[in-house]
This record gives structure tokens, C-alpha cells and sequence, in this order.
């Protein structure tokens, strides 16, 4: 198999409700969606899901659109290739930039998908045919504003919420969420930002039964993590501190973790992912799937990742509807009661929605070879 063209589309789409982390604030955004076509005509899409800005990871929309153009695109172009696990080794010189991977990574596993007729999901070895999503809420104004968001969701059927706490917006409205819902699945995630100095406000979070704390403190500081992991009862997760297999295997090796995030944009692409979740599951790790408010074509990835063996606890995979008013895809995800059905389609399984696409790109690059 060869790729002859490959395609970026710049496309900008609003958020239904602003998202708060504790870094910042965001309405409108920007992903890249590529476009990959072999030598028969087939096409496969992929999505690089970068915030704008590097305060999630180092990356940026035009750091992904640079790096995707001059060095990961170049790399592949006009190559043989018989399998997607093959791809990351064509663009193996390249350090980091994990968005950008992914979105090419994950257009390729499309292409190999559609080609050979099996669901994304078969494709990568996936077991179940359903998937339970969570939902993911950002910090509100005001703690009333949130106990609105927890019960708009919940009545919509989610079994799990998460929260995005920060220092000043923790024990209050952990405690007030936890109050009105004594028994919910509720967790929080930090994004990094506790410094060493704050574990008192973490262990704070103690008595709330949360199912897990995410990412208290700076990605690189597995340390620190694995210290706080002796001295608390509730699990916690790393998201952004994990960004290859070999990280996993040293945060394992510390105690760093008890549970894994796992996001397919952020290990630079499904075939990492996948290595991540094996790895988790040979460990007896529990992992789900997060999520950076992928548009359909990115999502519909992480729900066919979310179908492996591991993938034990409820995902950031949520309907369309929460994220966006018209998705890129149709049919767009559904979620009913909080569970996702996983397509049984080839490739995507979504038909991906070019007019719509087209209408919302703001820039577009073409490559051949
Ligand atoms: O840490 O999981 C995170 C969104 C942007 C950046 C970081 C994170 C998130 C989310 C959104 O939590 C999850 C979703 O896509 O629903
Ligand atoms: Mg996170």
C-alpha cells in the first residue's frame, strides 16, 4: 500500500459550553483533519486534535501543521506499507509531537480499515461492542453553575462525571458534588497544576470516594506522584505524564499510577495507544480512554481503541451533542444512557461529512508524491 496524497484541512467549530481547565478557557476549535489516499483512490481520515496553545502539551495547531507538512507527511509519501504498525517507524526520526502523529497514525489505521473492509475497532483487536462514556466538566463560576452541569448529565444518562479541579476550586466543589450525589462514579483532574508544596489540598480529597485523582502535579514529576500514591487511599491517574510505553513502564516501576489515562492523540497515535493498554493490562492497571473534545472523526477512534479487553473504566467518549451543535461526521456519536455503540462498519464506520468540512475549513494543504 502507498500513499500517493495527503490532505490537511484547518477547521474551526464552536464548543456548545465554554471548557474551563486549570490553565485556561476555550469556545472555539481548531483541529487538522487528515486526509490520507492511496494509490487506488481510497482515502482514510485522521484528526490532530492540538489545543491552540501549549499549555495541555508542548504542541500547538501550527506546530502540528508544520511538523505535519514539513517531516511527517514528507516521510511517508510514495512508501510501501503493508500495516498502520508500520507507520511510526516510517516517521521514527522524529522526536515528540504526538498530536501530530496521531492524526496521521490514525488515518492510516482508517485507510488500512476501509481497504480491507473490517470495523476500526476489529481492526485493532477490539472485544466489546459497546463502550460506557463519562463526561468530563470544566471549572464553572460558581459551585451552582456545576451542580446544574452534574445534573444536566446525569439526567442525560452518564454514569461517571469528572471534574477539573485547580487550587481554590477543589475540596468546595468536590464536596458539594459529592453532597447531592452520595453514590456517582466522580473523579478529578488536576491537568498538573499542584505543586509539591499544596498535598495537603489533595489529601483533602481523600474522604470524598473518589474513584481517582488525575494528574495532581507536573507531567515530568513521576516522583512526586509516586509519593502522594503512598500517602492516599484514592487511586491516582496519569494523564499527561505518559506520552510513550517507556514512560508507562517507568511510572510503573515507581508507583507512580494506579490507574491509566490513555489518549490516543497524546501517545502520537493508536498503534502507541494500543502498546500503552497492553502494557496497563498486563500489569493489572485499569485504563480508559480521554479525551482532548476530539471532533467525530478523532472520537470515532478513541470509541474503536475503547473497545479493547482493558479499557475497564468509562471513557471521555461522550455524544457529539455534548461537544458540538453539527459533528463532521453522520451518523454523529450517540450516546443512550451513557453507552456508546461501537460501529460494526469498515474503516470510521461514520460516513465523514466533506460539505460540512468544507464549510468550516479555514485553511487547507495538499502533498503528493
Ligand atoms: O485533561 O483530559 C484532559 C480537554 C482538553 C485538555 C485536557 C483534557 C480535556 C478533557 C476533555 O478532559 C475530555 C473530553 O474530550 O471530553
Ligand atoms: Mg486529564
Amino acid at each position: 500500500m502507498k500513499i500517493v496524497a495527503a490532505r490537511l484541512h484547518r477547521v474551526r467549530l464552536p464548543l456548545v459550553h465554554e471548557f474551563r481547565t486549570s490553565s485556561h478557557g476555550k469556545s472555539l476549535l481548531d483541529h487538522i483533519l487528515v486526509e490520507l489516499t492511496d494509490a487506488s483512490g481510497a482515502t482514510g481520515w485522521g484528526e490532530i486534535a492540538s489545543p491552540s496553545d501549549p499549555y495541555y502539551a508542548p504542541e500547538t495547531v501550527e506546530s502540528c501543521w508544520h511538523v505535519g507538512e514539513r517531516y511527517l507527511v514528507p516521510a511517508i509519501l510514495g512508501q510501501e506499507w503493508d500495516h498502520p504498525e508500520q507507520l511510526p517507524q516510517l516517521w521514527a526520526k522524529v522526536r515528540g509531537n504526538q498530536f501530530a502523529k496521531s492524526g496521521l497514525d490514525t488515518a492510516g489505521w482508517v485507510l488500512w480499515a476501509t481497504i480491507n473492509g473490517v470495523p476500526l475497532a476489529e481492526a485493532l483487536g477490539g472485544t466489546r461492542s459497546e463502550v460506557v462514556a463519562g463526561v468530563s466538566l470544566g471549572i464553572e463560576p460558581t459551585i451552582d453553575d456545576l451542580l446544574a452541569e452534574v445534573d444536566r448529565h446525569l439526567a442525560a444518562g452518564y454514569p461517571r462525571v469528572k471534574l477539573k479541579i485547580a487550587p481554590g476550586w477543589d475540596v468546595e466543589p468536590v464536596r458539594a458534588v459529592r453532597a447531592a450525589h452520595p453514590d456517582l462514579d466522580l473523579h478529578v483532574d488536576a491537568n498538573g497544576i499542584y505543586a509539591a508544596n499544596q498535598w495537603e489540598d489533595l489529601e483533602a480529597l481523600d474522604e470524598f470516594g473518589l474513584t481517582m485523582i488525575e494528574q495532581p502535579f507536573a507531567p515530568r514529576d513521576l516522583l512526586a506522584h509516586a509519593h502522594l500514591q503512598q500517602d492516599i487511599e484514592t487511586p491516582i491517574c496519569l494523564d499527561e505524564s505518559i506520552e510513550t510505553v517507556e514512560d508507562l513502564e517507568t511510572a510503573l516501576s515507581l508507583g507512580a499510577l494506579r490507574v491509566l489515562n490513555i489518549k490516543v492523540s497524546r501517545m502520537g497515535g493508536l498503534t502507541a495507544a494500543r502498546e500503552a493498554h497492553d502494557r496497563a493490562h498486563a500489569a493489572g492497571i485499569p485504563v480508559w480512554c480521554g479525551g482532548m473534545h476530539e471532533f467525530g472523526i478523532g472520537r470515532a477512534a478513541n470509541i474503536a481503541l475503547s473497545s479493547l479487553p482493558g479499557f475497564t473504566l468509562p471513557s471521555d467518549v461522550s455524544a457529539s451533542a455534548k461537544y458540538y451543535a453539527q459533528d463532521v461526521i453522520t451518523p454523529p456519536v450517540v450516546a443512550t444512557q451513557g453507552v456508546v455503540q461501537v460501529p460494526t462498519a469498515p474503516g470510521l464506520g461514520h460516513e465523514v461529512d466533506t460539505a460540512f468540512i468544507a464549510a468550516n475549513t479555514i485553511a487547507t494543504s495538499e502533498l503528493k508524491s
